[in-house]
């Protein structure tokens, strides 16, 4: 493992911290940064094990940027090198031409000590990357590439509710999508209690919530729906057992369970999730807390297909849009990933 955000590293010697992104250049509509919106120029590159990712994976399908912006998706594995793309054809990013994502860093800032993580844009013409903000992507696909989305594409990040949308992943980010690294990470008691109360704090003041309204904030799906998306849908697969946030299950939050399975029944959520690629990834990579790299079987996935009735809250999922087509061709999630 090289290091970086969630690498194995990071256990056993001091609390976990979340390291920052290191190349927060923003791609935008005017390219102020020197990179602007352009149709076929990036190329995202993804695991779909990994959380931060997955925003990303989410955000560009709901808003049917799958055409302006490619997608690598890597292997689950990270090997000695980091993420590489050993599932393509001889190995090789077939866009990029290149074998592991950190020869896209390496070409950005030669001998970068950081970590190679993901998600990340990377520049086609040049190889290099351009960002691994996780943060800021999702942000910029929703409001600086909007002249590239599709006809009926929401918005996720609508002015009017900004501030509240802020506030909402602010609390989500700290407590529930962070918080369960920072308990499966934790190298003591006091650390790993603290955090995982955190998360089931957090998690059980947003029930009452979203047991009045379908989506967190407005009527609609936001950025914020997406980023508690990412965790819920990982909760009982990974981060009940290998992180060890097992007060409740998310099948045993009525609440939650069914928000979430809402949204994954919803176009462009649950059509990019791999389970498989999900408990390989953190059962086999992060082996200072599962040294036997055994990848458990359950749990049982049937249940994320059962109706959720939520339609009955009202709510209006894309505004006054419409959902995503069918998945592109060649990004299909393969069934043994999917329930
Ligand atoms: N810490 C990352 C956030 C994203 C992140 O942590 N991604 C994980 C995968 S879920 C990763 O690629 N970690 C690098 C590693 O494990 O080597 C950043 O600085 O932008």
């Amino acid at each position: 493992m090289s290091g970086g955000g969630d690498g194995d590293s990071t256990y056993g010697r001091k609390p976990f911290r979340r390291s920052r992104s290191h190349f927060a250049d923003r791609i935008t509509a005017d390219g102020r940064d020197g990179w602007p919106v352009d149709v076929g120029r990036y190329r995202l590159v993804v695991s779909r094990a990994c959380p931060w990712a997955s925003r990303a994976v989410i955000s560009r399908r709901l808003l049917g940027l799958e055409d302006a912006l490619s997608m690598a998706v890597t292997d689950p594995l990270q090997d000695s090198r980091s993420w590489h793309f050993g599932p393509y054809p001889d190995g090789r990013d077939p866009v990029l031409g290149i074998r592991f994502l950190s020869e896209a860093y390496d070409r950005r800032e030669s001998g970068y000590p950081g970590g190679v993580s993901v998600p990340a844009v990377v520049d086609v013409p040049t190889g290099q990357l351009v960002t691994n903000d996780f943060q800021q992507i999702t942000l910029d696909l929703a409001t600086e590439w909007t002249a590239l989305h599709r006809q009926g594409a929401p918005d996720l990040y609508p002015e009017r509710l900004r501030d509240e949308i802020d506030e909402v992943m602010a609390g989500v980010y700290r407590d529930v999508n962070n918080g369960v690294y920072r308990a499966g990470f934790a190298t003591g008691q006091a650390e790993y209690e603290a955090a995982c109360s955190d998360v089931f704090r957090r998690l059980e003041e947003l029930t009452p919530r979203l047991r009045r309204q379908r989506h967190l904030v407005g009527d609609t799906i936001t950025e914020a729906d997406i980023r508690l998306f990412t965790t819920l849908v990982r909760f009982d697969a990974v981060y009940h057992g290998h992180f060890k946030c097992n007060r409740w299950k998310l099948t045993e939050n009525q609440v939650l369970w069914a928000y979430a399975r809402d949204l994954f029944q919803t176009p462009g959520f649950g059509d990019t999730v791999d389970f498989d690629h999900i408990k390989r990834h953190y059962y086999e990579v992060h082996t200072g807390i599962n040294p036997s790299r055994i990848v458990p079987m359950g749990p049982d996935l049937s249940g994320w297909l059962t109706p959720h009735h939520r339609e009955e809250l009202g709510g209006r999922p894309f505004g006054d849009g419409t959902p995503p087509g069918p998945v592109s061709r060649g990004e299909e999630v393969p069934a043994s990933g999917r329930p």
